[in-house]
């Protein structure tokens, strides 16, 4: 039932999310969704396509009079580009001599594969869908969903642990992330000062020589309770289908949960979260969170830990080696203005995709047509796990 789905060009009309399956009677804070969308557009390394929109949710079905009413949800977020490509990008025939063709791929995006699959002349349809403004729609569902999981004590956060090569290599506690959250001013969501400014640095050399630069950054998911997703079925386990919800999104090549690449190279010993039991709170706790808050493929009540690692935007003002599509000669792929670092930006898509996931895990598990019956569902199990 839970599902969501987007549509929209980068510089079409608009962008459009319908969202199904969330419960009836849940408070929206519209501003709360645009907010996201502002975090959305921030980061020291954007491109000027930045400076023309100021994203906006405009929700068109499925929340009246300030709550959720069970039906889908739709939303609306309106392209302000989409004026200077009326004549380029027409619904109708409109004039050929007024189209823009992409006719020289990019190496490393969608342009070569897609005009390829989808029989077109040149990469103009394919980049317009691949454009990652597409994650606008995700993080205006995403916005909703966290509004969700608010009344049952779930938050998601994320912050930047590396730019290019500079990396911060501390463990980042909760609380910080709240406190990073609530910066007026957004510059690479690292939460150490002078880490951030050697990031900084990295992104300033690759503006000046013309490159562009990935990073890693890491999605924290607070206030779980223990049990989301199961070890029964491959497809039914948490970590998988998180997984696919973090690969899916532009530029993101890789995927880790809690110490996945530290925990390759060490010993078991070394890596498993000892348990514990502490009997005046009647509760088992963890040694360490090096699971990332999963095991088994299934929430352990950790903090969940999983991190998205970005290679560099594929959109290069020193182009790179390609092939013109019409004269099959060697020639520089195409250049349009373009982002050169968007760590923090994908951070906020990544939480967005984990909220998304985490979600469609508790309407799974608890179900419930209105807020007030999905919440006795989840409060009847968190009185099991108590009396466990
Ligand atoms: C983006 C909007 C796009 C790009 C970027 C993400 O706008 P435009 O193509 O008009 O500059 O800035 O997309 C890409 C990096 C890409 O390769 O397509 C956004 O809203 O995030």
């Amino acid at each position: 039932m839970f599902r969501f789905e987007t549509a929209g060009e980068s510089h079409g009309e608009c962008l459009v999310a319908t969202l199904t399956g969330l419960p009836a009677g849940i408070p929206i804070a519209l501003d709360a969704i645009d907010h996201e969308l502002w975090r959305r557009q921030q980061g020291y390394g954007r491109g000027g396509r930045m400076k023309i929109e100021t994203d906006r949710a405009s929700v068109v079905s499925g929340v009246r009079h300030g709550r959720t009413i069970g039906s889908p949800i739709a939303i609306i977020i309106a392209n302000a580009d989409w004026k200077n490509w009326t004549e380029s990008l027409p619904v109708e025939e409109g004039d050929s001599a007024k189209h823009k063709p992409v006719s020289r791929p990019r190496p490393g995006h969608a342009d070569l594969a897609g005009a390829i699959k989808y029989d077109l002349p040149d990469a103009r349809y394919v980049l317009e869908r691949a454009s990652a403004r597409e994650t606008t729609a995700r993080v205006a569902v995403g916005a909703v969903v966290k509004q969700f999981l608010r009344h049952f004590g779930i938050e998601v956060l994320s912050h930047v642990i590396a730019v290019g090569p500079s990396r911060l290599d501390r463990t980042v506690e909760w609380s910080e992330l709240v406190e990073l959250s609530r910066r007026p001013e957004v510059l690479l969501a690292c939460v150490d000062a002078a880490a951030e400014q050697e990031m900084k640095l990295v992104v300033d050399e690759v503006y000046r020589t013309g490159d562009t630069v990935g990073g890693i950054f890491e999605v924290v998911a607070h206030g779980l309770p223990p049990g989301l997703g199961s070890h029964i079925t491959w497809d039914s386990r948490l970590d998988g289908k998180l997984a696919q919800a973090i690969v899916s999104m532009q530029a993101v090549k890789g995927v880790e949960v809690g110490w996945a690449e530290e925990g390759s190279k060490s010993f078991g010993s070394k890596v498993q979260d000892t348990i514990h039991y502490d009997r005046g709170a009647r509760r088992f706790f963890r040694g360490d969170n090096r699971a990332g808050g999963l095991e088994g493929g299934m929430t352990n009540g950790q903090d969940l830990r999983v991190r998205g690692f970005l290679k560099p935007i594929s959109t290069l003002r020193r182009p790179l080696e390609s092939v013109d599509l019409e004269t099959r000669e060697p020639a520089k792929a195409a250049y349009e203005r373009s982002d050169v670092c968007v760590v923090p930006a994908a951070g906020v898509i990544g939480e967005a995709m984990v909220a998304i996931v985490l979600g469609q895990a508790m309407m799974e598990k608890f179900g419930g047509d209105s807020l007030a019956e999905t919440k006795r569902n989840f409060d009847g199990y968190i009185s099991q796990v108590r009396n466990f």
